[in-house]
């Protein structure tokens, strides 16, 4: 890429959104609407989350009060769900890349704002459970801090004036619409980072639009690089997952030179919708067979506009025959990039074999050869 289509204004601070870009805030919400709507009666479908993103507390309640023509008011519900909310603060989990975003702004000393329309008391009692966080922010505004929350700019205005730095010198990264809207009025570069999938047309007035934290790339705003990117890898947290292999979506993947063992994804969508759209890399096991090399995506495949989120790992091995039915266990240690569209079928074989390459060599690396022994990838469960 040239520099001039890379290198953005450059700014000096960051200010961020909380709930949807550091906090996986949705999945309480989801749990919460479940539990609440049976007293009523209702069943909570998820069609009305992009609604409520980014939305003040008073805002939200007022939609799904309306939405599911619930006999109370907006207040009697707010008293009502408060209570729920507060007893989980301590429950939700930080987005991939958050802590290595506030751990990397702090340790560079790059001066840090958090920005929400949640209820001051309510950032602090998210934002304590999570160590480090509270030091790293000099200045923290609540959405009752100020007159207007999002989109309104003020809370943004607000924030770069307290940090001392002119609101064109500030980077805002934020999940949602509101949020977006407000720091472009407030004259700021804005960096979306949508928690809602699939919804990339929303975010047009964004500077830089991108899947997950784990693809920021701060150098574009002048601010200090990540350093923990390894040969196009990006180490992560190690997870699990495991179950028998399933046939395929019946796009041949076995022609193409891709032969993808699909687990199914029922029993994980809570941990799918956990791990960011993408290209992870990692190890394979089957019980009978051994521990192979692995590369996989995590998504919606855009080249096939999937309607489900899946996971399909693909063994870098030559098999002799098929192993449908077999136990396979996956432990995925790194990342290497967002799912992409292509304009050709060759395009994106010649992507995925590239992916393949990558994480062939990245594995023998120390940091990543070790996993190759966890005992998940022997055990067997069936
Ligand atoms: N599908 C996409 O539409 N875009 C991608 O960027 C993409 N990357 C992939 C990377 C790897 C390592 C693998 C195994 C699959 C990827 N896929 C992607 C999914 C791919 O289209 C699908 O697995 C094949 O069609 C085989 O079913
Ligand atoms: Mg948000």
């Amino acid at each position: 890429m040239s520099v001039e289509s890379s290198l953005k204004m450059l700014v000096s601070g960051v200010i961020l959104d909380l709930d949807g870009t550091l906090l996986n805030t949705d999945a309480l919400v989801v749990g919460v609407m479940k539990v609440f709507l049976v007293k009523y009666s209702k069943q909570w479908d998820g069609r009305e989350v992009h609604k409520i993103v980014g939305k003040t507390p008073i805002e939200a309640s007022a939609v799904i009060v309306q939405e599911y023509g619930l006999p109370c008011s907006t207040e009697e519900f707010m008293s009502e769900i408060t209570p729920m909310f507060s007893d989980q603060w301590c429950n939700i989990k930080a987005l991939p890349g958050a802590c290595r975003l506030i751990k990397h702004l702090a340790d560079h000393k790059v001066p840090m704002a958090l920005a929400s329309n949640s209820p001051r008391a309510n950032i602090d009692a998210k934002i304590n459970c999570h160590q480090g966080w509270k030091e790293s922010f000099s200045v923290i505004i609540g959405g009752d801090e100020v007159r207007a929350g999002k989109p309104s700019p003020e809370i943004f205005l607000e924030a770069a004036n307290r940090l001392n730095i002119e609101p064109s010198r500030c980077l805002v990264i934020e999940d949602s619409v509101p949020g977006l809207t407000g720091g472009k009025a407030a004259g700021m570069q804005v960096v979306a980072v949508p928690s809602i999938p699939k919804q990339s047309d929303l975010f047009t007035a964004a500077d830089d639009l991108i899947n997950s934290l784990l693809d920021l790339h701060l150098e574009k705003w002048g601010l200090p690089p990540f350093e923990d990117w390894i040969e196009g890898t990006l180490p992560i947290e190690p997870w699990h997952i495991g179950g028998p292999v399933i046939k395929g979506y019946g796009r041949g993947s076995k022609v193409l030179g891709i032969p993808t063992a699909n687990l199914s994804t029922e029993g994980y969508s809570d941990l799918l919708s956990q791990h960011p759209s993408g290209v992870y890399f990692g190890w394979a096991g089957l019980s009978t067979r051994g521990v192979y090399k692995m590369a996989m995506s995590i998504g919606w495949n855009p080249y096939f506009n999937n309607t489900e989120k899946t996971i399909e790992p693909w063994l870098l091995h030559e098999f002799k025959d098929d192993f449908y039915g077999e136990d396979l266990r996956l432990v995925i240690v790194g990342y290497i990039r967002p799912e992409a569209n292509f304009s050709t079928l060759e395009s994106l074989i010649a992507k995925i074999h590239e992916d393949g390459r990558v994480a062939e060599k990245a594995l023998d690396l120390p940091l990543y050869s070790k996993y190759k022994d966890d005992p998940f990838l022997r055990s067997s469960s069936l």
